[in-house]
């Protein structure tokens, strides 16, 4: 593993908010956890988080309101079609949805040798020294499948939709594939994680399927120029999770895979939003203002 931080690397990355790492991963480290990943999502089946795909707070209160919407829609339907009978069923064809990229979080809390990796002091330490902090835990992990022919990740930031503020929670993006311009690399804004706060867009909390919805909600960052990071397979690009980014479509017949891995300051606070990637049970224990000090969200590194 590439551990050994350069004095540029650190400096472009607190300047522009992103650096590259490559070959983070060696040839034999990249097929190992390849592997420990397959075998990790053939286990998890259909589930995207580890605790099962509907049981989940914010899932749940979607659920909660489609279901509503649903059976009001349904009572509609049937006095409209008792009275006029003018009510015909469509098929379904799922066509016009945007296959946007398939999160399977969490994936090293039920594969204990995935752990190995995730909680990898080595990490750990470049995470710190890269934030300039004393210590570390892991926020989420995520195995990032964009499918065959899939859209692009919309402009985001990802902070503001996480239950902690921080200025200095950096993410680790390993390529697992080749990641280039065809499959869809990530792009960033350089230096927009110093204008990045942490205020939540009004109209659009998931700022939807459009790439560039972002820019009519923050006109501010419109004229910014963005670059494009290919990484080879095994490479890392690593991004405060305050900068605004995105990725590009998957233009080729294969899956575009990576990991991400993200860490916070380990004396951070719950900032009361809760995330979709921790069970209801988990929020309910916590209190606003409260470390995140569970097994969760373990310390990776301490200086
Ligand atoms: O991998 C992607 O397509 C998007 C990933 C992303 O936006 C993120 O890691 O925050």
């Amino acid at each position: 593993m590439q551990v050994n931080l350069t004095s540029q690397q650190i400096e472009h990355y607190r300047e522009k908010g992103y650096m590259v790492i490559e070959n983070l991963l060696s040839v034999q480290e990249l097929k190992k956890w390849s592997q420990v990943i397959n075998r990790a999502i053939e286990k998890r089946g259909q589930n995207l988080l580890p605790f099962g795909r509907a049981r989940c707070a914010v899932r749940d209160q979607r659920i909660k309101t489609t279901r509503t919407l649903r059976s009001t829609l349904r009572s509609i339907k049937r006095f409209l079609y008792k009275n006029k009978n003018v009510i015909q069923k469509k098929p379904s064809t799922g066509q016009g949805k945007p296959q946007l990229v398939q999160e399977y979080a969490n994936l090293w809390e039920d594969v204990p040798e995935y752990r190995e990796l995730i909680l990898d002091k080595r990490i750990g330490k470049m995470a710190v020294e890269l934030e300039g902090i004393s210590s570390v835990r892991v926020w989420t992990e995520k195995v990032l499948f964009k499918p065959a022919w899939g859209d692009p990740s919309p402009w985001h930031a990802d902070v503001p939709y996480s239950s902690y503020d921080s200025h200095h929670s950096p993410t680790f993006w390993i390529a697992l594939e080749d990641a280039t311009l065809r499959n869809g690399c990530m792009h960033y804004l350089p230096g927009s994680h110093k204008l990045r706060g942490f205020e939540l867009p009004k109209i659009d909390r998931n700022l939807g399927s459009h790439v560039g919805t972002f820019f009519q909600l923050f006109p501010q960052y419109k004229d910014m120029e963005s670059v494009a990071v290919e990484l080879k397979a095994g490479s890392c690009v690593v991004h405060n999770s305050l900068i605004v980014h995105g990725a590009g479509a998957n233009m080729t017949s294969h899956t575009r895979k990576a990991v991400n891995i993200t860490f916070i300051p380990s004396n951070v606070t719950y900032n009361g939003k809760k995330t979709y990637y921790f069970p209801q049970e988990y929020w309910d224990s916590l209190q606003q203002g409260q470390m995140f000090d569970d097994k969760y969200h373990p310390v990776v590194y301490q200086s």
